[in-house]
């Protein structure tokens, strides 16, 4: 067994609920290579690197506050809103969640988004250097847009161009092709009243909360950053595996 594995099990072990939860198997769900679990609630994993390990690009703090209480956050207000709102955690994924989010409050909108994004928002960032995407999904985005440059461009610009705060998305649509969009707040391309609907391989967090420390009002600068940290193969198993 790996030491992320390991690791995992034993954060489970430790945030779960006191009794019931503590006695109960976690339930994990796979999606695309993104892993989530939950038990009687919803479960924020452990950052797979250090706070420090995507320096100099996202600087330590930002990474412990982002975490720890922002994205931290998002999952506690889910887990209350789902007590509120009487979902049956041990029976309903979170992509079926976000997919009939339009009956839910905002409140459960909000964090239910917030918990999804950010889970694998972490997932899909790695050290520096930077690395480019390789194999079918190489190709796929060749394909869609020209090269990787044309590419590059079009997301910053989705991503720049988000008013306020939001999220940009590489995602595959409904014809499973690939696509650039963005969102509001914590919406994401899952959920039924989304403006653009898919499958989300890839999404950069644009709130200022995710930059701010270190880059202030200078956002494309942010952006550009990034690119050093994207986790090409993580996104790659997410387009290989291509399912919801
Ligand atoms: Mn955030």
């Amino acid at each position: 067994m790996s030491s992320s594995s390991n690791s995992r099990r034993q954060f489970i072990k430790q945030t779960g609920k006191a009794g019931i939860a503590m006695a109960s198997m976690p339930i994990i769900h796979t999606f695309g290579g993104l892993q989530l679990s939950q038990e009687v609630n919803f479960v924020q994993q452990p950052l797979p690197y250090a706070y420090t390990a995507l320096e100099p690009f996202i600087d330590a703090m930002t990474m412990e506050l982002h975490h720890t209480k922002h994205a931290a956050g998002y999952t506690k207000n889910l887990n209350d809103a789902c007590v509120t709102e009487k979902v049956d955690i041990k029976n309903t994924s979170i992509t079926s969640l976000l997919a009939s989010i339009s009956k839910y409050s905002t409140k459960m909108r909000n964090n239910a988004g917030g918990h999804y994004n950010h889970e694998l928002f972490w997932q899909s960032m790695q050290p520096a250097p930077a690395s480019l995407p390789t194999g079918t999904l190489a190709k796929a985005i060749e394909k869609s847009f020209g090269s990787f440059a044309d590419f590059q461009k079009a997301f910053a610009e989705a991503a720049k161009n988000r008013f306020g705060s939001g999220w940009a998305w590489l995602i595959l649509n409904e014809k499973n092709e690939l696509a650039i969009c963005s969102s509001p707040n914590q919406d994401n391309p899952l959920m039924d009243l989304a403006e653009t609907k898919g499958y989300p391989l890839l999404g950069l967090d644009v709130w200022e909360h995710a930059y701010y420390l270190k880059y202030q009002n200078k956002r494309p600068d942010y952006i550009n950053a990034w690119w050093n940290l994207v986790n090409w193969k993580f996104v790659e198993d997410r387009f290989n595996a291509n399912k919801f």
